[in-house]
Formats: structure tokens, C-alpha cells, sequence
């Protein structure tokens, strides 16, 4: 890993988030041009639906589905040949995420504006989502909950989830992810994958046997710059999540850090992806050098060192030298990481001022991977800076807020003259007749 002192740095309050946004260097991902490639594929699926989606399978995929929706009886198999240790931990990381939904979905209110006039907030479902699940380097069965979990506690009536087809598993998605959709009581899975995924959830699907696939409302869920793309394109025809890029984890460290856990840390975000960001944040240089030897020691034993040792030499990997722990908090807000770990004394008082990161691990016993499977929290988190002003997967991306108005006539009679008012400096009469003409009766 690379090193950047920033200890000379010293901007005003105003200047820091874009002067430490633009000290750490990011990975340059050019979803604008993976777009002419996906815009395409995204035609083709909404002109010839199902049999687009199943060539654009055998072409990306290197295999064509049978068919475009999993049978029912290659989930229930799925199930059934999962590994107990591997259902057991699905289950508990399931738990676990629907406590956190079910205290998070927010209330019905009712607010009295004035005597006999009422204004419901009324939190209602999305009626149909499209969930996403990657192949690729792994098959992210941690994913499947991650998005489902939080569409099932918002109660969202009609849930899809697609996953690319493998050859491996005969054309199939991989059987831990049906194992997964089955154990959450999913049974609406298409074997589909990229961009041609996400364009049959726009359009929907269909074939000369009639409809494969109906449209839904809004797409989640991670995926690569084809993906990315692809919700580019698609936003507007339905809602998305967000566009999510390479993951990146950030770490806040001080002397007192352990290096061997903090080494752990960067490498494990660094395994998914070549270019995965990795960056330790530290007032200590003592600390740093500690955490680069354990870095080259653990990488050596790592399954997948290739990739991690390409991400961690990347621009886009660093340790920054900073002064203070108040340079590393202004650092960490300016960067807005995807994941920020605090291993300090105070880790707690630390966390309390970031006001910028997709979620926050407190403490040294907190790793990144904890929340990737089974700490309650969400996995599907803004990346790219996204969490300036984005947050992570919850039951509220589910969820719609709409306003239930009721007024009396006695009601409208109070306040009938400034609607009227109102209207005519807008100029917009009629406006102001719609209401006269109940209140001069
Ligand atoms: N760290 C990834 C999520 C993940 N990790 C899935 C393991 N499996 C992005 O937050
Ligand atoms: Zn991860």
C-alpha cells in the first residue's frame, strides 16, 4: 500500500470535504462508457423480452438458461441440500437483520393541523421489486438477505429476484443463492444476470407462451459496471437503489489499534474486487508500519492474494498519514467510505462525529465482515462517495410516504381566504374558485 501524508493539509471547515474528497483518490470507474454497451442489451430485452434475455445469458454467461424462471423444485432441492452449518448461519444472520427492519419501518402519523383537519403520513409497500444478486467472483448468498429482508419486513406484496445463470449448476443460478431464496419463502427467481437482468425487471418479459416476467417498481441490489450501467439507463422506467461500485473500506486508527486486526480488515474488503479500495486513516506512524508488515504477512496466506495484493497496490488503496484524530474525522467525512471502521481509544466518541460513510463499525471488535453477514445491520451500502447524500439498503427504500388529507367543510371555511389569496398571487383563479365555491354556499 501506498503512503499519503496529509499532516501539512490544513483547510478551512468550508474547504475540507472537497480538498480531503480530492486527497484520496478513488478508483476511476467509467460507467459512461460501459453505458454504450449496455444500452443495447437493454433495447433488445425490451423488443424481444424473454428470448433476449436468455441470448444475452448464453452470450455474457457462457450459458443459456432451459429456462428463464427457476422451477420450483430446483429451490426446494436447493434447500434441501444445504449444508445445516451453512443454513444455521443464513438463519441467524435473517434473524438478525429483520429485528433491525421491523424496529426500523417507520409508522402511520396522523398530525391535527387545526380542528376537524387532518394530514395522515400513511407508510405504504412498493407493490413489486426487482432484486438483484451477483455471480461473479462469489456467489453472494449474503446478498439474498441483505435485499430481501428488508423488502419482506416493509411488507412489499410482490418480490422477483434474478441471479446469472451458470454453467456450472446447468444453467441454473448457484444453488447456495436458490438455497437462500427458498429458505426466505422467495419463489419468484429468474437465472439472469447484467444489464439483460435489469432490463426484464424495467420492461418485464415475455414469450409466445405469454408473460415470463411482469414489470416491477424499483431494482436493488449490488452488481458490476455493467450493472451499474444498466440502473443508469433504466432510472426513470423504474426506481433504483443505487448505483453501487467497487467496495471500499476506510479505517480511523490510533496507537492503541491492534495492526494484526486492522491488516485483517483491509485485506478482507480488498477480496472481492481488484479494484476495492482499502484505506487505513492514522495519526500513528508507528501504527502504519505495524499494519503494512501484517498486511504483506496475511496476504501471503490469503486464498485470493492475487486480487487483494492488485487492489491494495491500487491508486485507489492507501495508509494516510494524518496529524490529529481531528484531520482523520475530517478525512474519513471528506472520503465518505462505503465502510468506516474507528479502532481508537474513543472509538464511540470518534463515531460521533463522521457524518459521512454507507455504516460505521465501532471499536476493534467490530470488523466490516461481522456486518457483511450477521450483525444486523445492511451490506448493500453507498460506495464512490454516494454517502454524502445516500444511505444504505432499508426497509425505508421499500416503503413510500404518502399524505392522507381530510378536512371538515368548517375546517376549509378557516382557512378558505388564504387559499384564495394564494392563488390569485400566483395567478391561478381557478385554483382559489375551487375552494369558494364551497365556502360562499
Ligand atoms: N462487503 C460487501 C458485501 C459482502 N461481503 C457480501 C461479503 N459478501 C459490500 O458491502
Ligand atoms: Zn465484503
Amino acid at each position: 500500500m501506498r503512503r499519503l501524508d496529509l499532516r501539512e493539509l490544513d483547510p478551512s471547515a468550508d474547504e475540507a470535504p472537497a480538498v480531503y474528497s480530492a486527497a484520496v483518490p478513488r478508483a476511476a470507474v467509467d460507467v459512461e462508457h460501459a453505458l454504450a454497451a449496455v444500452r443495447p442489451i437493454c433495447d433488445d430485452v425490451r423488443r424481444r423480452g424473454t428470448q433476449a434475455v436468455l441470448d444475452a445469458g448464453e452470450k455474457f454467461d457462457g450459458v443459456r438458461p432451459e429456462q428463464l424462471r427457476v422451477p420450483a423444485a430446483a429451490l426446494s432441492d436447493a434447500l434441501a441440500d444445504l449444508a445445516p452449518e451453512i443454513r444455521a448461519a443464513l438463519e441467524e444472520s435473517i434473524r438478525r437483520l429483520r429485528q433491525t427492519c421491523a424496529a426500523e419501518l417507520e409508522q402511520s402519523l396522523v398530525t391535527d393541523v387545526a380542528p376537524g383537519a387532518t394530514v395522515e403520513r400513511r407508510i405504504v409497500p412498493m407493490q413489486r421489486v426487482g432484486l438483484y444478486v451477483p455471480g461473479g467472483l462469489a456467489p453472494l448468498v449474503s446478498t439474498v438477505i441483505m435485499n430481501a429482508v428488508p423488502a419482506q419486513v416493509a411488507g412489499v406484496p410482490g418480490i422477483a429476484l434474478a441471479s446469472p445463470p451458470q454453467s456450472e449448476f446447468g444453467g441454473l443460478p448457484h444453488p447456495t443463492i436458490l438455497a437462500a431464496c427458498a429458505l426466505l419463502g422467495i419463489d419468484e427467481v429468474y437465472a439472469a444476470g447484467g444489464a439483460q437482468a435489469l432490463a426484464m425487471f424495467a420492461y418485464g418479459a415475455s414469450s409466445d407462451d405469454g408473460v415470463d416476467c411482469r414489470p416491477v417498481n424499483l431494482i436493488t441490489g449490488p452488481g458490476n459496471i455493467y450493472v451499474a450501467a444498466a440502473k443508469r439507463h433504466l432510472q426513470g422506467t423504474v426506481s433504483i437503489d443505487s448505483e453501487a461500485g467497487p467496495t471500499e473500506i476506510a479505517i480511523i486508527a490510533d496507537d492503541t489499534a491492534d495492526p494484526a486486526f486492522i491488516a485483517a480488515d483491509l485485506i478482507s474488503q480488498a477480496e472481492h474486487d481488484p479494484m476495492a479500495a482499502s484505506v487505513l486513516i492514522t495519526d500513528s506512524e508507528v501504527l502504519a508500519t505495524a499494519v503494512e508488515v501484517e498486511v504483506d504477512l496475511q496476504v501471503e496466506d490469503a486464498k485470493h492474494a492475487d486480487r487483494i495484493t492488485t487492489a491494495l497496490d491500487g491508486p485507489q488503496s492507501a495508509t494516510v498519514l494524518v496529524r490529529d484524530l481531528d484531520q482523520a474525522v475530517d478525512v474519513a467525512n471528506g472520503y465518505a467510505a462505503e465502510h468506516l471502521e474507528i479502532q481508537t481509544a474513543d472509538a464511540g466518541q470518534v463515531a460521533a462525529r463522521i457524518v459521512n460513510a454507507g455504516a460505521i463499525f465501532v471499536g476493534s471488535h467490530t470488523p466490516v465482515s461481522l456486518g457483511d453477514y450477521a450483525a444486523g445491520s445492511n451490506h448493500v451500502l453507498p460506495t464512490a462517495g454516494c454517502a454524502c447524500h445516500s444511505s444504505g439498503l432499508s426497509v425505508r427504500a421499500f416503503c413510500k410516504n404518502m399524505h392522507v388529507v381530510t378536512y371538515s367543510e368548517a375546517a376549509l371555511r378557516e382557512v378558505g381566504d388564504h387559499v384564495v389569496t394564494l392563488a390569485e398571487a400566483e395567478n391561478l383563479p381557478s385554483h382559489g374558485a375551487a375552494v369558494s365555491i364551497r365556502t360562499s354556499r
